[in-house]
């Protein structure tokens, strides 16, 4: 027996960092910054660049790891890197009027990719999606558009709503639609739910002909092992199904982290049949997205209350899912 691999870790780091060459664990790289790229496969390793900051904001490069000796490929427009264990893929679906059909194809060949490759266990998706509040050439909001999108790619592949992970669909100024994602070939992957927020594939019509669907958080442990992460969903000031504090962002970030909180609770856990409950404090790698530029100050002050001293916290300047959303905020806990 060799021993477990820890599932796929995160850091953040200076753009263009140049001992990113020759890194061995290196399993892909995303860039945060002002202008976007297409996906390339340098090194063997998948990038691409969203625009997601202000043109004063910091910069930063989201790279992800992994142990073991690595693959990479491209297949249906998907670009990949992978372990024995584990899989990374970034994929486009290229700026136009509308954008089912195209998201629809991008999450077909994901789950087509997932499936030829072994790696079932999807684990954490991000999707960045530029103009998301804007009507598309029907009138559908954008975000509605790939919301329809997706689900009729698991309808066409008979994915079952419950077993899609935890995600992220935020805003990016232009590019189309940026999406990446982790997978794992076995070992224990639990998606986990919030009691105080709807699953979002149950989410009444009034927020689109089809609804979104990805869990709270997914738990992702290696084979045998209690080494785990637990990737969380992008998250926000939604109760129910409704979003609270209108045009409040002070009070939306402490509903935002509030529900962070609960979803990781060791009681929250316990009901998802996993034992050692984490806090806000075990949250690290936070990816923070705020509408308005102005209220980027508020929101690092809430979240520097709340969040570990140590933890790495990026703020990113982007639009959001709903329009009456100001903040949304990710992370991951070991
Ligand atoms: C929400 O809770 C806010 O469509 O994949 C958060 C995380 C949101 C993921 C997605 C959307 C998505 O409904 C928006």
């Amino acid at each position: 027996m060799t021993a477990p691999v820890t599932p796929p870790f995160c850091s953040f780091e200076k753009l263009g960092s140049p001992d990113l060459v020759d890194d061995e664990t290196l399993l892909g790289v995303i860039e945060h910054r002002a202008g976007h790229t297409g996906v390339s496969l340098a090194d063997g390793r998948p990038r691409t660049a969203v625009h997601t900051t202000t043109p004063d904001g910091e910069p930063f490069t989201e790279v992800w790891r992994a142990a073991g000796p690595k693959e990479s490929g491209s297949h249906g427009g998907v670009t990949w890197a992978r372990t024995a264990d584990y899989l990374f893929g970034v994929a486009r679906v290229p700026e136009g009027d509308r954008y089912a059909a195209g998201t629809a194809a991008l999450y077909t060949a994901i789950f087509g990719l997932t499936s030829e490759l072994g790696y079932p266990r999807l684990a954490r998706i991000w999707n960045y999606v530029s103009g998301i509040n804007t009507p598309n050439a029907d009138g559908l909001e954008v975000y509605q558009d790939f919301c329809v999108g997706r689900a009729e790619a698991l309808d066409a592949c008979g994915i079952d709503p419950a077993s899609m992970p935890a995600a992220t669909g935020i805003g990016t100024h232009g590019g189309g639609i940026a999406c990446y994602f982790l997978a794992a070939r076995a070992g224990e992957r639990v998606n986990i739910e919030n009691p105080a927020v709807l699953t979002a594939h149950r989410y009444p019509q009034r927020y689109g002909p089809r609804p979104p669907i990805f869990a709270r958080a997914t738990w992702l442990a290696a084979p045998g092992s209690d080494d785990g992460r637990l990737y969380v969903s992008a998250t926000a000031g939604i109760l129910g199904h409704e979003t609270v504090h209108h045009g409040d962002v002070a009070r939306q970030c402490d509903i935002a982290l509030r529900n962070i909180a609960q979803v990781i609770s060791a009681e929250n856990l316990r009901r998802h049949g996993l034992h050692r409950g984490r806090t806000l404090a075990d949250v690290d790698h936070l990816k923070v997205y705020v509408r308005h530029s102005e209220d980027i100050p508020a929101v690092r002050r809430i979240c520097a209350e709340r969040l570990s001293l140590e933890a790495t916290a990026a703020v990113l300047h982007t639009d959001i899912a709903r329009t009456d959303l100001l903040v949304e905020i990710e992370g991951v806990a070991a």
